[in-house]
């Protein structure tokens, strides 16, 4: 009998120049790795920081195992995971939304500012997956939608109520948020730069042809890992400062 690894091949192969594959796999190792470090950090902070550094844990997490899904179905299908990518985002970018909110109660931050940025992410991800998975032949109608919403929670943190109270907070809670900001304006414009160059007719090959999902990869890994230590940094300073 022939045995079974030589019908299915159970581990499939990567190609050395298969970038995707590669970041694919590397970012799937990455965000278990950031999981584990947050969930093991939690308990050395208190009550208040605590809820925080679980809600980074929950982002990389929620992403380390639509990785490990990603990762095989791009090395079965060589097809981009859109489906499951869209799901990553969903419940990740509410939940980095929520950071905001967490960090700025110390600020009086209301509930209110919490479901302005969760609903303004929910517009911009389902209008961008209308473009990317559903309606591609309007991607750009769909992409702009997307597009005013991502602006609007830019606004928001940058300089509307978001802002007004971090600046009240002050110290290392500002200084937080401030980062947070930049990896919202820099960090995130990586996806929609993403998303015009794999909308054919539109910047379609401007990066010679480097499929989007390398781009949304790197920028996962930056934005849910590095968004997560800013948060662990804050918790460390004012642990130390109390
Ligand atoms: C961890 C995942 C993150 C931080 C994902 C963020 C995704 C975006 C900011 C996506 C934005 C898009 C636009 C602004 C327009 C085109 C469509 C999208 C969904 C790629």
């Amino acid at each position: 009998m022939e045995k079974l690894a030589n019908i299915i091949a159970l581990v499939p192969k990567l190609a050395p120049d298969d970038y995707v594959g590669f970041t694919f796999f590397v970012g799937c190792m990455a965000m278990m790795a950031a999981s584990a470090f947050f969930f093991l950090s939690m308990n050395s902070f208190d009550r208040k920081w605590k809820t925080s550094i679980l809600v980074s844990g929950l982002i990389t997490f929620i992403a380390a195992v639509h990785y490990w899904y990603m990762r095989d179905y791009w090395a079965t299908n060589m097809e981009s995971p859109t489906f499951f990518r869209y799901v990553d985002w969903i419940l990740t970018v509410p939940l980095m939304c929520v950071e905001f909110y967490l960090i700025l109660k110390v600020a009086g931050a209301k509930k209110s500012l919490m479901w302005k940025l969760i609903l303004l992410s929910v517009v911009m991800l389902v209008t961008g997956y209308f473009g990317e998975g559903v309606d591609p032949a309007n991607a750009q109608i769909w992409g702009l939608i997307s597009g005013i919403a991502y602006f609007a929670i830019v606004y928001e943190i940058w300089l509307g109520g978001a802002a007004k109270l971090a600046k009240s907070a002050g110290g290392s809670v500002q200084s937080a948020h401030k980062i947070l900001c930049w990896f919202v304006l820099v960090g995130w414009a990586i996806y929609p730069i993403g998303y015009m160059a794999g909308t054919p007719g539109w910047y379609e090959g401007i990066f010679g042809g480097l499929s989007m999902d390398v781009f949304y990869n790197i920028a996962d890994a930056i934005n849910k890992i590095g968004f997560g230590l800013v948060i662990y940094n804050l918790a460390v300073q004012q642990t130390s400062e109390a």
